[in-house]
């Protein structure tokens, strides 16, 4: 069995190409379906970089391993970029890109625990995943299991009362074996998050609600790796959340200047032009 996190092996520019290659997938099947949330995928991709090949204990050939920690993807529109991390390390084939978003495909346009490998529950109604969350970490200290639980949330999400119940639900259950990550792009599907509802100052609130909570830049892959282990090692007997601000269509400048929106619009013969862009820059 082999374990796709070797904690602390991987360099930073290990993780920054895998974040790269999570990114290049992400726009091949973008082009797949001439839409999908690619802005997001492509702001993402270091965060789930450093999960999938630091942080988390996964086995690729096993994604029902007992032992596996836990990566739920509260946030189904972002199955994009997932896809992409999973393909990455190997729990989907590559040859299965070509499918996304088609009928019968294992890759649906919105994650769904029913369809895909590796996907823990069906995301997509915003809000629920970190109470789902609270709940798979209370059974896995019943049942004595060590694994973590991640969940993917949005800044978005911020905005759910459901989002604070759980949060409140997890301090007072004293859950440290919950570590939630906010991707905060500024933005949900009317405008600026800041500018809809605004949760600043974000850390505080968390704190507030009796977590451990840490504010990083969601694309410096050697801030996220230090906060995902500052996370897994606090000492304290409290849930733990990174925030991590991150820019839409990160690593692709002409998506990232156009004007940033939920749902990023690229023109057909623009994919293979974001391709070229970005291994302008491939990490050396
Ligand atoms: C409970 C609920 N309300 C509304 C929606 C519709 N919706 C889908 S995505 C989205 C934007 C939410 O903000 P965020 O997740 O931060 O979006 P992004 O950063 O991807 O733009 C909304 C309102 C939903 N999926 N679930
Ligand atoms: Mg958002």
């Amino acid at each position: 069995m082999t374990h796709i996190a070797s904690t602390g092996l991987l360099s930073n520019v290990s993780l920054q190409r895998r974040a790269h290659n999570i990114r290049r997938k992400a726009i091949l099947m973008g082009e797949v379906q001439g839409q999908g949330y690619v802005g997001q995928a492509l702001g993402v991709s270091d965060v789930l970089a450093v999960c999938f090949f630091h942080a988390l204990e996964l086995r690729a050939e096993d994604p029902e391993w007992e032992g596996r920690d836990r990566f739920l993807l509260s946030i189904g529109h972002y199955a994009i970029a997932i896809y992409a991390a999973f393909m990455e390390a190997g729990i989907l084939p590559e040859e299965e890109l070509e499918t996304y978003g088609m009928d019968d495909s294992r890759m649906p346009m919105s994650g769904m625990a029913s369809y895909t490998p590796g996907m823990e529950i069906t995301g997509g109604s915003l809000g629920h995943g970190l109470g789902i969350g609270v709940g798979m970490a209370l059974g896995l200290k019943r049942k004595n299991n060590p694994a973590l639980v991640y969940n993917l949330m949005s800044d978005g999400e911020l905005g759910e009362g459901s989002t604070w119940e759980a949060a409140m639900s997890a301090s007072h259950h004293k859950l440290d074996n919950l570590i939630a990550i906010v991707d905060f792009n500024d933005q949900q599907a009317d405008g600026k998050s800041t500018e809809m509802l605004s949760s600043e100052p974000v850390p505080d609130k968390w704190t507030a609600f009796g977590w451990f909570a840490q504010r990083v830049d969601g694309n410096d892959i050697g801030a996220l790796v230090a906060a995902f282990d500052a996370a897994r090692d606090h000492p304290g007997r409290q849930p733990r959340v990174i925030i991590c601000d991150t820019k839409m269509c990160k690593g692709v400048p002409f998506l990232e200047q156009r004007d940033a929106t939920h749902f990023v619009r690229v023109e057909p013969d623009e994919w293979a032009k974001a391709l070229s862009v970005l291994d302008e820059e491939i990490p050396a």
